[in-house]
């Protein structure tokens, strides 16, 4: 049996270890925060605007002002952030957008990139 910290909490190993046994123990939890991931949207001349909007919304939980604002962006200066999540969250947005547009003729493209 180990505690949070990696003792050994058995009470067989002799009279100075496991529990309550006085030993001032710092707990220091070993956690690391995963590496964050941007998906990117790029504009393209053919996608509609509304289908980029639902794509926001739908894969990036963005409200209707926010999708606006974004796809806007895109089409603007285009390329723009959907948002930032961990690696794995990150490639099955983008595939899932890519996906939905593939399904519809769209050649509606997301990248994903590491965040600074
Ligand atoms: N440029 C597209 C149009 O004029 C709209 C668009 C916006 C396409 C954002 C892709 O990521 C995109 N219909």
């Amino acid at each position: 049996m180990s505690d949070a910290n990696g003792n050994n909490n058995d009470s067989a190993d002799g009279p100075n270890t496991g529990p309550n046994t006085g030993l001032a123990v710092k707990s220091r939890p070993k956690t690391k925060k995963p590496s964050m991931y941007k998906v990117l949207m790029l504009n393209d001349d053919y996608t509609p605007m509304e289908f980029v909007v639902h794509a926001l919304e739908r894969f990036f939980s963005k409200n209707q002002e926010e999708a606006m604002r974004i796809m806007l962006h895109v089409h603007q200066k285009g390329v723009g952030i959907c948002g930032v999540y961990t690696y794995e969250v990150a490639e099955m947005k983008s595939s899932q957008v890519m996906d939905l547009a593939h399904q519809h003729q769209h050649p509606l493209q997301c990248t994903v990139e590491k965040d600074a």
